[in-house]
């Protein structure tokens, strides 16, 4: 009895010792997926932010960034999230690459889109009363 006791505590001491080995072994791949997460982060690095759109209810439209009037936008990918007050105006943005009625004319209420931005200059109107002045323009550098 007292052998038996005894061999299975030294083989269950030899199997601790190859698993523990086993665990040691594995952990020294990590490395790789590291350096994989950090290559992929860099390779997106373009510029994207919020723009804000804002027609009516009067007869205004307006494109803001961070609260300001936007003047000059970075080129990238933005989401342009467009508040539509009034029934009787909508807003379209025009320019390289991009050519989109975000709200149609009977439309009110909010509306959010993505778009890419590229260099020059950008028009945003209300297509009914652009010729009267209703619209506005931003450029990305
Ligand atoms: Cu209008």
């Amino acid at each position: 009895m007292n052998r038996r006791a005894l061999i299975a505590i030294v083989l269950i001491g030899a199997a601790l010792v190859v698993g523990a080995t086993a665990c040691g072994g594995s952990s020294s791949s990590s490395s790789d997926e590291t350096e994989a997460t950090t290559t992929s982060e860099g390779a997106s690095a373009s510029a994207s932010g919020t723009l804000d759109g804002e027609v009516g209810p009067g007869f205004t439209i307006e494109v803001s960034q961070n609260g300001e009037d936007a003047e000059s936008v970075k080129a990238g990918t933005y989401t342009l999230k467009v508040e539509d007050k009034s029934s009787s105006h909508n807003f379209h943005l025009i320019g390289p690459g991009v050519d989109n009625t975000v709200t149609e004319v009977p439309f009110e209420g909010e509306k959010t889109v993505t778009v890419t931005l590229e260099k020059g200059t950008y028009t945003y109107q209300c297509d009914p009363h652009a010729s009267g002045g209703m619209k506005g323009t931003f450029e990305v550098t």
